[in-house]
């Protein structure tokens, strides 16, 4: 059995690292003398002619001319992660896939997250879908889940693909915008396809603004199959719960973060991993028995339908952890390539006609992307033994020795492999009907899930349902799109058209002949998803801090921030030792801090903590950017702590109307404002506990 770290082992015998003992090398061997200046015709006086016969000279640019490869069409920016998959419970009443039945192994995974519009030099926070993207490295073969982070999809044909995504990237004329659905042509798109409806609201829900990979879940989305031992069928839908919990950004916040640092989400996987902290998803499927599959109201291969969770309860049977970044970028997260077609023995398709066109559409692409041999790419290659007649094609690796070539042959070398063996048997499916364009009626109805999202929704997730599509419509300025979609919410809910069209000047929309049926169903309020545990884990916490800050409460709360594995980020008026009050500052200790204010804006942090000490307070009530930092972490509900004197300037800064905070010297939290006049030991508590809560919604 191929162990976790089967993967990584394998990829060591690839690498290489480079040390002081080498010396630059052509890549035909040769050791280079000189990689700076070009062989040429030169004397003293005059520089001359540079000369073609320079090898070295040309080998350095040729391969910087061909360092880019084409960017994916979709999901072109991303960030990933290696990992590890462990089976908890056996689900072998429903699959004998051994990746889902056997519960000593562990599988090493490699894990892509990805924005789907934007170009690979695109922001990390933009308002889009998530891929998620999970490889196992299994020991029957490379099995691929390529999900989102958004249970459903806008199509339900992948014949429309093309569309879908030509609405949604910028627009040909001018390529604007980038990395956004705000524009006309997307929001066309999804007025003439009803199917969309669905989607979009989860698309403008805070969904679409996760604050980190770590906490977003993951959908197969399509509807896959599972075939047991005794060759019965089940259809099945894949989940990956976050143990982090779900959150999000608020939009404000989502739109300067792109501005002030687009890696936000690559980076903070990446520091999670480093520091230890590796994010772990739980593992679930959704099954429902072939005798079942026409019970439902909907069609269960309509990949614009949730399986809602009151008729198909979830089954948690597994775990998954990302635990190492990647060696390199590009070898890895960028020629990692993902096939939906990509299954192990006891897995197949279900008939969702999207998953149909997926299983052609991948292969496809990573022919134009990596070229026909991708699959012999490090970061592809199965740990399993790959043994077949496939042979030659453009940067073939493999050498295959012997004779034969093809089979059946005369030696009888590599038979294919019978089911007892683990040959791949395709389920017997019978299959009727006429040869049509057309699909099931059930496909036909489009809005009822639409209306189920939204009413399962809380007040605060409505309201920023409303906020998102008003900014989205606000940047169509072709009337047509914005009025019709004003008409089209109606279709949804009266109440959520008629704010969104006040707000983007679309007309008062009628009322739909389908209004709301007002159902709710669990597993769609992201609310629901909160951790078991509250963890201020791996959460950045900023302490600002200037010259006469108080030393106790500094120390207090950086120990305490440090227990509860949180990141303390000191912040100064500076980036030079900062002295804390009675401080010698002739002793030149003192704390340096790891930025100053204007290197890091408060949207990059979780929460904000202020200590006491009189001076330290008196410089940073005068500093306009630490009152913005206060009143702008604020408005992004964000935990804002202060002690002693700092009390007084959080509460100048936040100006809350008739909101108490306290006067006194007892601990005090309102909004996710803690205060504490007098910082006892102990007392700092408070600050943690009310920052395991992600974001104060008022
Ligand atoms: Fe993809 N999609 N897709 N997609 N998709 C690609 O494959 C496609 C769809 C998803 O990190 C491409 O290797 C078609 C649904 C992810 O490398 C391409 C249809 C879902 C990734 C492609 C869909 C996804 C891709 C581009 C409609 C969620 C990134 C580069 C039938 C379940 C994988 C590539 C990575 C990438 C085609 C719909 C998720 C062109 C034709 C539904 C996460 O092949």
């Amino acid at each position: 059995m191929a162990s976790k770290t089967a993967k990584t082992e394998q990829l060591r015998a690839t690498m290489v690292e480079p040390t002081t003992k080498d010396r630059i090398t052509a890549d035909f061997g040769t050791r280079q003398s000189n990689t700076d200046d070009w062989l040429r015709v030169s004397t003293d006086d005059r520089i001359g002619p540079s000369l073609l016969e320079d090898a070295f000279g040309r080998e350095k640019i040729h391969r910087f001319d061909h360092e880019r490869i084409p960017e994916r069409v979709v999901h072109a920016r991303g960030a990933g992660a290696f990992g590890t998959f462990r089976l908890l419970e056996s689900a072998e009443d429903v699959t004998h896939a051994g990746v889902l039945t056997d519960t000593s192994r562990e599988t090493p995974v490699f894990l892509r997250f990805s924005t789907v519009l934007g170009s690979r030099g695109s922001a990390d926070t933009v308002r889009d879908v998530r891929g998620f993207a999970l490889k196992m490295y299994t020991d029957e073969g490379n099995w691929d889940i390529v999900g989102n982070n958004i249970p459903v999809f806008f199509i339900q044909d992948a014949m429309k693909f093309p569309d879908l995504i030509h609405a949604g990237k910028p627009e040909p004329d001018n390529e604007i915008p980038q990395a956004q659905s705000a524009h006309n042509n997307f929001w066309d798109f999804a007025y003439s396809h009803s199917e969309a409806t669905h989607m979009f609201m989860w698309a403008m829900s805070d969904r679409g603004i996760p604050r980190s990979f770590r906490m977003m879940q993951g959908f197969g989305v399509n509807t896959f199959t599972l075939i047991n031992a005794k060759g019965e069928q089940h259809f099945v839908k894949f989940h990956f719960t976050p143990e982090l919990g779900v959150h999000s950004l608020v939009w404000d916040e989502a739109l300067k973060i792109a501005g002030q640092d687009p890696d936000f989400h690559r980076k903070d996987l990446h520091t999670a991993i480093e520091s230890g902290a590796y994010p772990k998803w739980k593992f679930g499927i959704q099954v429902i028995p072939e005798s079942k599959q026409d019970d439902f109201e909907f069609d269960i291969l309509d990949a614009t339908k949730v399986w809602p969770e009151e008729l198909v309860p979830i089954r948690y049977i597994g775990e998954l952890e990302l635990n190492r970044n990647v060696d390199e970028y590009f070898t890895e997260t960028e020629q990692v390539a993902f096939c939906t077609s990509h299954v192990v023995p006891g897995i197949g398709f279900s008939d969702d006609p999207l998953l149909q066109g997926r299983n052609f559409s991948y292969f496809d692409t990573q022919i134009s992307r990596l070229g026909i041999n991708w699959q012999e790419l490090p970061i592809n290659k199965p740990v399993c033994p790959v043994m077949n007649f496939n042979r030659d094609g453009g940067m073939r690796h493999t050498i295959a020795k012997g004779k034969i070539n093809y089979w059946p042959n005369r030696f009888e070398v590599q038979p294919a492999a019978t089911e007892k063996e683990g040959g791949y048997v395709e389920h017997p499916a019978q299959v009727k009907g006429i040869k049509t364009r057309g699909k099931s009626h059930k496909f036909k109805e489009h809005f009822n899930q639409a209306q189920l999202f939204y009413n399962s929704m809380s007040e605060i997730e409505k309201s920023h349902i409303k906020a998102a599509l008003s900014f989205e419509l606000d940047h169509c300025d072709d009337p047509i799109v914005y009025e019709r979609m004003s008409k089209r919410l109606a279709d949804i809910d009266l109440d959520l058209a008629k704010s969104v069209s006040t707000m983007v000047g679309g007309p008062s929309p009628p009322p739909s002949s389908r209004p709301n049926h007002g159902k709710k169903t669990k597993g769609l309020s992201q609310l629901e998803f909160m951790p078991a545990q509250a963890t201020i884990a791996t959460r950045k916490v900023a302490i600002l801090i200037a010259d006469g800050y108080d030393p106790i409460a500094f120390a207090a709360i950086v120990a305490a921030l440090k227990m509860a594995q949180a990141i303390p980020v000191v912040l100064g008026p500076r980036r030079s030792a900062i002295y804390a009050a009675n401080e010698d500052r002739a002793s030149g200790k003192g704390v340096v801090p790891d930025h100053h204010f204007e290197g890091q804006r408060s949207t990059l942090f979780d929460a904000i903590f202020l200590p006491g000490g009189k001076e330290s307070v008196a410089t940073l009530v005068k500093m306009g950017r630490v009152t913005h930092y206060i009143r702008e972490a604020f408005g992004h509900l964000k935990t804002i702590a202060a002690t002693g004197e700092a009390v007084d300037l959080i509460k100048n800064a936040i100006q809350l109307d008739g909101v108490q905070l306290s006067q006194d010297s007892d601990v005090m939290e309102s909004y996710g404002v803690v205060t504490l006049r007098d910082a006892k030991p102990g007392s700092l508590r408070e600050v943690i506990h009310v920052g395991k809560s992600a974001k104060h919604f008022l």
